[in-house]
């Protein structure tokens, strides 16, 4: 037999693995999923190998991996046993592949996930266990340069227009009311939003004031919408310390309790209670 019946030319490989020439050519030059070595007449010749790790990467795909960690598993030699698949939590997939659509500013394609996050987990289940760990990466890999600005801005407008969609209505109904709000200068709101959307889902209704608001504005609304508690959210300490007197006052007029990253001694005098745990889990605590 002969090097060039033993081995095949590209197109065959396609035929035999339902892809195409240029989907091979490009799984080649972008993952090196394909090894060829070279007929004596300059012709790539795939081997039995290569259309094995071909057939394994859309094995994977239709699992619902993407192309570039599919292939990534399939090159590892013994990898990508269906054992290994039965560990991956599908939490993790829809993190890996939100990441992978957000990384690259592909706003269909991170719906999409989001469409296939929705459908397969609760909704707490899925910000619990796919939106906070993708978040707490994606402020990592900002912190180290690995995502630009530019990348960390795109991907959390997403997913914050995403939250929003889902708490549509959540400020109508009878139960009791909790007003939410960042204070002055914190613009961290999905923790805020999450917690909103948790907490109406176990009977509250929300007025929702959003990022950046002065106290006087809270103040305001409160007259309004006699919430029985005020709740803000506060990423960093520092914040509480230009406000305190403003904070005092607002605590003295109503309930306030505080989420995000405040330690309980920076609250030490204010009146305002501390909600712990992530948003989720305090929204269930308070409701307990
Ligand atoms: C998205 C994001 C932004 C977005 C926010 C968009 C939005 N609408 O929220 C934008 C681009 C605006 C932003 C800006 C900035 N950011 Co930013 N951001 C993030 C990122 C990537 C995700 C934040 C998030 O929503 N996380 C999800 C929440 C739920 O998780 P969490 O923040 O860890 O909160 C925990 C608890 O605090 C609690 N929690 C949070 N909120 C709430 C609310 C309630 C009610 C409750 C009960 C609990 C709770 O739940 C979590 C526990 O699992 C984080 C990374 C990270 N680790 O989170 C950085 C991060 C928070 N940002 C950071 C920084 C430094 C900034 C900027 C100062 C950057 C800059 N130089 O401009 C500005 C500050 C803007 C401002 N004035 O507020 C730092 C904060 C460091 C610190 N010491 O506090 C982080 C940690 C990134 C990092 N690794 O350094 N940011």
């Amino acid at each position: 037999m002969s090097e060039e019946e033993r081995y095949l030319r590209i197109g065959e490989l396609a035929r035999r693995t339902g892809t195409s020439p240029e989907l091979l050519r490009a799984w080649e030059q972008r993952y090196g999923l394909l090894r060829p070595s070279r007929s004596d007449g300059g012709f790539r010749l795939y081997s039995d190998q290569d259309e094995a790790r071909v057939s394994r990467t859309k094995a994977l795909i239709a699992q619902g991996l993407s192309a570039s960690e599919a292939a990534r598993r399939a090159l590892v030699p013994g990898g990508g046993s269906d054992e290994e698949e039965a560990d991956v939590a599908p939490t993790e997939h829809l993190a890996f592949e939100l990441r992978e659509a957000l990384d690259r500013f592909d706003a269909e394609r991170a719906d999409r996930v989001l469409d296939r996050m929705l459908a397969a987990l609760s909704l707490e289940t899925a910000m619990q266990d796919v939106l906070l760990p993708y978040l707490h990466l994606l402020g990592d890999r900002w912190a180290t340069g690995e995502v630009s600005v530019g990348q960390e801005h795109f991907a959390s407008s997403l997913i914050r227009g995403r939250l929003l969609g889902l708490a549509r209505g959540w400020g109508v109904g009878d139960g009791p009311s909790l007003l939410l709000a960042c204070p002055p200068d914190e613009e961290h709101d999905l923790g805020l939003i999450m917690f909103g959307i948790a907490a109406w889902r176990r009977g509250w209704r929300i007025t929702y004031l959003g990022q950046d608001t002065p106290i006087a504005t809270i103040e305001q609304a409160v007259e309004v919408v006699k919430p029985a508690l005020v709740v803000l959210a506060i990423a960093e300490g520092t914040l509480i310390g230009s406000h305190t007197h403003e904070l005092r006052m607002l605590a003295a007029r109503v309930p306030v309790a505080v989420g995000g990253g405040i330690r309980p001694e920076e609250l030490a005098g204010l009146g305002i209670r501390l909600l712990e745990g992530d948003p989720v889990d305090a929204a269930r605590t308070l409701t307990a």
